[in-house]
This record gives C-alpha cells, structure tokens and sequence, in this order.
C-alpha cells in the first residue's frame, strides 16, 4: 500500500503528491450538469464557489461549460468559450491552478490565453487539434477514458476485461500525446467513472487502479455519480447526487489506498479529510 510520490508539470506550476493526494475541486458553469447544474452559471458566483472550494484545500480548480452527464447534448463552441472563459480568467488571476474540463480545441486554446494550466479532456485527447494546442500551450494534460459519446455512452457498455480495456486504452491515447509533443510529465490518465460503464464495470475499474495508469499518475473521479446512488439504494438509503458526498469520502480514501494521485470531487472539504486521513495510513507502511 505504500504510493511513491509524483509530480504533475502543468502551465504555471509544477504539482507534486510529496506532501498530500491532490484535490481537484470542480465548478460545472452549465446549466445542466447531474450534481450542480445551474448553481454556478453566473460568473462571479462561480469565482465565488471556486475560491471557496480553495480555502477548502483544492489544489486545482476544474472549470467545465458543457455537461457530459449521460444523454447531455452538446454546447456550441462559442456558448461555451462565453461559459468557461471569465471564470477561468478569474480564478487564474486569484493564483488558483485552473483545469479546463473540455474536448474543443478552440474552447481549450481560449481557456489556455485566460490562465488555464490543465486541459481535462473526456474524449481523452481524441482530436489532433487539441493534442497540438495542448503541447503548443505546454499545459498538464487528463486524458480520461470514455466508451462513446455522453449521449450514447451508457447504452449496454461491454467490455472483454474492462480494466485491461481501459488501460490499453489510455496507454494509447498516451502514447498519441507523447507523439504530439505533450511532455512524458505532464500526462495524467484517469479511468472515467461512470463514461460508458456498467455499475460492476465502476466497481472494478476502483478496485484496480494500478493497473490502469501504465506509469502515469492517475485521476478518478467519482464524485455524487449514479453508480453510488446505487450502492446507496441497495443499502434502502436513496439520495440526489447533493447526498453522496459521504460515499464519495468512502471512495476518494479507497482511491488514494489504490494509488490514485489525484480525486476530482464537488465537496472539496469532506474530500480532503478523507484523502488526508488515507495519505497518512498509506504514508506509514513501509
Ligand atoms: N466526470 C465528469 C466530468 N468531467 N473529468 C474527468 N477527468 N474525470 C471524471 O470522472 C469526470 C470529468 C462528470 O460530471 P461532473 O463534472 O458533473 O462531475
């Protein structure tokens, strides 16, 4: 259980799990997002939850305009450059390390000119475009695993093995960012909980991040997602994605005792808890 250090080396700054597993504390401008849709669409709110999620202990501040929730339509490319764009300036000049949750290309390279550090793509780094943008940009790259589109992507997902599926997967797409310039230590790759997955294909992926990152630091995100309210159900307790956080907690500590260097979450202070109290279990094995 003991987990070697890494560093992440984004735009502005140069992040490292030395001291703790970093947090990345979400803030969806959409007005249709699953967990938080419409609570943040207005700009300075949005700031306003970003800075907040800061003071409770986020590393990094992911700013997304376009849903990805299971059936989600797409966001023209300008709506969300108008969406994203402000509020990644905002935070950037408040000195917060900003992600920006795209697949465009345009709305990457905006984001990229307001401040952003990190480009955070579902699509995994599908596009050449955006794989260009992003090692011109010299920014920290998520390359997340994803079954299809959002609004396809829960229709009967099959794998062979999903969890070596998934891995192959990202150490392809990897290896295509590599190739496009994208420095070997700027790459993350991340699982994409609950992106064209079953609820055992979820449950799996958890139970065996090392074997998904093929050397590089891996993300998971399973923040307030459906596959809990799941678990929730089952257990008789049915609950809104707002009542997840605790389950949340559950799997951020199990991540972090799995390997994961960085938990992308809505609740950023029940997260950090967690993630310390697991860093330090973790931390005094030999
Ligand atoms: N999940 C959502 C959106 N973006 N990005 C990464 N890298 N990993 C995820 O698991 C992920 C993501 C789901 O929507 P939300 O923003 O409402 O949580």
């Amino acid at each position: 259980m003991s987990v070697a250090p890494v560093t992440w080396r984004t735009r502005h700054a140069v992040l490292s799990t030395a001291d703790h597993t970093l947090v990345m504390g979400i803030v969806n401008v959409t007005p249709d997002s699953f967990s938080d849709g419409g609570t943040w669409e207005n700009v300075d709110a949005a700031i306003r939850r970003g800075r907040e999620l800061l003071a409770a202990g986020a590393d990094i501040i992911d700013v997304g305009g376009e849903s990805t929730r299971p059936g989600a339509e797409g966001v023209p490319v300008d709506e969300e450059i108008r969406r994203v764009v402000p509020v990644v300036e905002g935070l950037a000049a408040y000195g917060a390390v900003v992600s920006v949750d795209t697949s465009k290309p345009e709305v990457a390279a905006a984001a990229i000119v307001a401040g952003a550090g990190i480009v955070n793509d579902v699509t995994g780094l599908a596009d050449d475009a955006m794989r260009g943008i992003c090692a011109g940009g010299e920014v920290g790259v998520v390359i997340m695993h994803m079954r299809g589109s959002p609004r396809t992507m829960q229709a009967d997902p099959r794998y062979e093995d999903v969890v070596a599926d998934v891995a192959s997967f990202l150490a392809d797409r990897a290896g295509m960012a590599l190739d496009a310039g994208i420095g070997r230590d700027r790459i993350v790759v991340d699982p994409g909980i609950g992106f064209g997955k079953t609820f055992d294909h979820n449950l799996a992926l958890l139970g065996d991040l090392d074997a998904i990152g093929g050397g590089f630091p891996v993300l998971v995100g399973t923040s307030r997602k459906r596959f809990l309210g799941e678990v929730l159900d089952r257990a008789g307790r049915p609950s809104e994605p707002g009542d997840r956080d605790i389950a949340t907690a559950a799997t951020v500590a199990l991540a972090v005792a799995g390997g994961a260097s960085i938990v992308r979450v809505h609740d950023v202070a029940s997260a950090v808890d967690s993630a310390r109290t697991a860093d330090a279990i973790v931390r005094a094995q030999p």
